[in-house]
């Protein structure tokens, strides 16, 4: 019995892929005049043996969240919404403003450089991961 738990135990320690993501500097764009929608950014790191997958993005400030990648099109930028953004394992993802980003719509209150959002990824393998993302001014907005 002894001997079992000792294989068991390597097999769970040794033998077991997954995926491990961390979570780097997370911003929020400070919302420009205008439409009530904003940006978040990050770099998720996958430095794991297995893929993972982000599914959903969830905060309270905004009543509409949605995955989005920038791409050219006729040499204009659009935006795409997407279902999912996979993270290949031992590499990383950046959300930035072109590429892969967070859209947050429909804000419920104004969102000030300084400030701190409570924000929640959803990870297929994962599951989910919480974040405190500050609030930044950016000079420009590429969008
Ligand atoms: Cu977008």
């Amino acid at each position: 019995m002894k001997r079992f738990f000792a294989l068991l135990f390597t097999l769970v320690v040794f033998g077991f892929s997954a995926p491990k993501i961390v979570v780097k500097h997370p911003w929020i764009m400070e919302p420009p005049p205008g439409p009530n929608t904003t940006m978040m950014g990050m770099v998720i790191e996958n430095q794991g043996d297995e893929a993972d997958e982000l599914l959903k993005v969830k905060t309270d400030v905004a009543k509409k969240v949605e995955l989005h990648k920038t791409v050219m099109k006729d040499n204009v930028a659009k935006m795409v919404p997407q279902h999912s953004v996979v993270i290949p394992p031992h590499s990383k993802v950046e959300f930035k403003h072109h590429g892969y980003h967070v859209m947050l719509i429909g804000l419920k209150k104004p969102l000030k450089s300084g400030d701190k959002v409570r924000v929640e990824l959803i990870f297929k393998k994962s599951g989910k991961i919480e974040l405190e993302v500050p609030v930044v001014k950016m000079h420009h907005m590429h969008h």
